[in-house]
């Protein structure tokens, strides 16, 4: 069944009726709270593991798409789309994960007369693929690593690094996130790395393409949220600090504004993240990532979705991205300009994951005992458990984000050790030791951390103090 869809208006005082949310957890929730407060109706998918959960009681309806694993359930994309012309929405909002990032989807979406509540098919492509992204920004000047083409012999990645001299990064053209990543320190190494990195991105991409980059010495990970509209205007909203990952790659704590960033080097990443979006004819939220080293930094990716840490950015702007998402999208205009986008104070989160942080971050499923959430003032705190919930194995091992804003960075660290303590989940490990090990280490709180930090000040300082947390 074909239901059949209203007009959409270009003068902005009509959003969509009703929205499917394309995922489960605390972003399917937090779009599902935009939607409500703009008066659109919501209809959440769910696997059947996911039956009580509380993505499914807060959306106006929900449907049963298919089996735990995510392959038959929130990427079966036959059983969405399915779900989403049985309920007659007009929009598909995937949050991050999932489909967010699927040309392919965001094509088929468009195909039933679905808008998808992100960017255009060609930018999710372009920035797919790290190679051609990498070539893009380039081109429209925009500092990229120095590094070769795809390199499909020895010679040729031997010529790029001794132009470039060691130690060099080799890195998967269909990479991010760091799998396919070699570093070679010298060019004896070179062969068995490039080896390793093609296999490693053939197993996970099925594309063994590999290029080779000068390695950069504990940069700092600097990201900057652009919002655009379908109009050809672009802003940028600031930038955050995300160098505080897990040796997977994955973000633990993410601030905004970045500490000790001098204000030109902060200019001037705003400006470029604006230049990369106009170059790729952007519209809706993304994230332009780069590696910031001292005065310089270097494009590294772009994420073209709503990102996990995206409410830092909301509490010092006051600003709503996922309604700006829906609305962009929906045609209305950007009506706010770049100078009116003034931070306020500062804000940290801590991602709060069911995972055994001794034992390398090893996932945690089961059944939660006792929940017990911090508030209070300057506290947010975005989850989906609740006391008695299952966390399945099957998905993302995030439990929760806490966020905490105040005026100055010290304060806000402060805020946060008071929100970690009163944090209380029973049943399973979690990240909160880490965090409280974070937050009390002086070259943190100097603001002073780097893409290496964690690995080299806390995961190789012995157990964590208050592991106790949990089981
Ligand atoms: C780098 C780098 C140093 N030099 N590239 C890691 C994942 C992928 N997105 C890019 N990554 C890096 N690329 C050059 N030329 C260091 C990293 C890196 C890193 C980057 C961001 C956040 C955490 C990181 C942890 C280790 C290495």
């Amino acid at each position: 069944m074909l239901a059949s869809r209203r007009p959409r208006r270009s003068d902005g005082d009509e959003l969509f009726e009703k929205i499917l949310i394309a995922n489960r957890g605390e972003v399917a929730i937090r779009v599902i709270r935009a939607c409500r407060e703009l008066g659109c109706k919501t209809v959440a998918i769910f696997s059947e593991v996911d039956r009580d959960a509380l993505h499914v009681r807060l959306a106006d309806e929900a449907y049963c798409v298919g089996p735990a694993q995510s392959a038959r359930s929130y990427l079966n994309v036959a059983n969405i789309i399915s779900a989403a012309e049985l309920t007659g929405v007009d929009a598909v909002h995937p949050g991050y994960g999932f489909l967010a990032e699927n040309s392919g989807f965001a094509e088929i979406c468009a195909s039933h007369g679905l808008k998808f509540i992100g960017p255009p098919v060609a930018a999710i492509s372009l920035m797919g693929d790290k190679a051609s992204a990498k070539q893009r920004m380039s081109e429209s000047d925009i500092p990229v690593i120095p590094g070769s083409d795809v390199v499909t012999t020895l010679e040729q990645a031997k010529a790029f690094c001794a132009e470039a001299g060691y130690p060099v990064l080799i890195k998967a053209t269909a990479g991010g996130g760091g799998k396919g990543m070699r570093m070679v320190g010298r060019e004896a190494d070179l062969a068995a790395g490039l080896t390793a990195a093609s296999g490693e991105a053939q197993a996970a991409f099925a594309d063994g393409r590999v290029y080779v980059e000068k390695l950069l010495v504990k940069p700092r990970h600097i990201e900057v949220q652009v919002l655009a509209d379908e109009f050809g205007h672009v802003i940028h909203v600031g930038e955050r600090d995300c160098s505080i990952q897990k040796p997977s790659h994955q973000k633990l704590l993410e601030e905004a504004p970045a500490p000790n960033l001098a204000h030109d080097v902060r200019a001037r990443l705003g400006a470029a993240a604006v230049q990369a979006a106009r170059s790729t004819d952007y519209s809706n939220a993304g994230t332009l990532e780069f590696l910031v080293d001292d005065d310089k930094f270097y494009f590294m990716e772009m994420n073209t979705r709503i990102q996990v840490e995206h409410p830092v950015t909301e509490v010092v702007y006051g600003i709503d991205l996922v309604k700006w998402q829906i609305r962009i999208a929906a045609g209305e205009r950007l009506s706010v300009r770049q100078e009116a986008i003034r931070p306020l104070g500062h804000a940290i989160e801590c991602r709060i994951n069911a995972e055994d942080v001794e034992n390398r971050f090893m996932p945690a499923a089961g059944k939660l005992g006792d929940v017990i959430m911090s508030g209070g003032p300057g506290i947010r705190v975005d989850t989906h458990i609740y006391s008695g919930a299952e966390v399945p194995p099957y998905y993302d091992s995030m439990l929760a984000k806490i966020i905490a804003h105040d005026h100055h960075r010290d304060n806000a660290i402060v805020r946060m050790r008071r929100a970690l303590a009163e944090t209380d989940i029973r049943g399973v490990a979690t990240t909160i030791p880490v965090h409280e090990r974070i937050l009390s280490t002086p070259s943190f709180v100097q603001g002073r951390t780097h893409v290496t930090w964690l690995r080299e000040e806390i995961l190789q300082k012995g157990p964590l103090a208050g592991a106790a947390h949990g089981a």
